[in-house]
């Protein structure tokens, strides 16, 4: 068991973002020694992003480091926790709440929102009161009117601040192995020239001319399609979702 796990922490080491998703439920499933492995890899993980400075002026540079690392290192991190998080383990769970009492993900907020609650939800792979959350918690950024609207202008989402997008965006992907998020999103929007109607049955909010209901119709589970969640309610027109997945977040 010992010497399996070793060989698939090399593995890991070395794997394409793909197959790692794959080696760390193998690790996950080998018992503790694969669980000592995945602990030393989030150890080590924590040590290369705790030494990099949390501020640079190259704003530039740091915009696409952020990138990368959502695209590929997110749900590599997010899954391990999240393989700790469920495996049941005295050990897991004491090393989780000593090194990551708040997750992977950096809660950064310009509007000092607490999103401790949604990495909570997400971490249970509670996707239902995840996305409610999502749309509060975007709602308190914005402020008191928008928190008793319950829903966001598009003005107010071009105003969006970026950490805060970036925050919620991270948290979804690291969760998700990388299948939810509003990036994920863009990605399938831009993959399909921008064309809403396509983006609809992409990700599964639309099949023929039927709106898929709120909210038993939608898939709370990774099962679902590639971007599925977060939802963005489309009644009061497609304006809203524009601006988010046109964000300078993104850019
Ligand atoms: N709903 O149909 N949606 C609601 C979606 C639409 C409607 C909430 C998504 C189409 C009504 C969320 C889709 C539509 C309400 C979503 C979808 C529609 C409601 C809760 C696929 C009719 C309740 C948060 C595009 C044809 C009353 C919120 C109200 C709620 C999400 C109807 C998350 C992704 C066009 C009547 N729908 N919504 O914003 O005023 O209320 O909201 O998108």
């Amino acid at each position: 068991n010992a010497d399996s796990a070793n060989a698939l922490y090399l593995q890991l080491k070395a794997a394409s973002v793909k197959n790692q998703v794959q080696i760390v439920r193998d690790l996950g499933a080998v018992g503790e020694a694969g669980l000592d492995a995945l602990m030393r890899f989030l150890a080590e993980y924590q040590q290369t992003t705790v030494a990099a400075p949390a501020a640079t002026s190259d704003a530039t540079s740091k915009a696409s480091e952020n990138k990368a690392s959502e695209n590929t290192v997110l749900p590599l991190v997010g899954t391990i926790y999240q393989v700790l998080f469920s495996s049941g383990s005295a050990a897991a769970t004491v090393f989780l709440q000593t090194h990551f009492p708040q997750g992977v993900v950096p809660l950064r907020s310009a509007a000092e929102v607490d999103y401790a609650p949604l990495q909570q939800l997400l971490a249970e792979q509670n996707f239902q009161a995840a996305d409610q959350l999502t749309l509060q918690k975007m709602c308190e950024v914005v402020g008191a009117a928008a928190v008793q609207r319950k829903w966001l202008y598009f003005t107010e989402i071009e105003r969006f601040p970026i950490a805060d997008l970036q925050t919620l965006n991270a948290l979804w992907l690291a969760h998700s192995e990388g299948r939810f998020g509003f990036s994920v999103q863009r990605e399938l929007w831009l993959s399909v020239g921008k064309d809403w109607d396509q983006l609809w049955s992409k990700i599964g909010w639309r099949s023929g001319n039927l709106w898929t209901r709120y909210p038993q119709g939608f898939t709370w589970a990774l099962s679902a399609p590639k971007g599925h969640l977060p939802l963005s309610n489309q009644l009061r027109g497609v304006r809203g979702i524009a601006s988010l997945l046109a964000h300078p977040a993104w850019s």
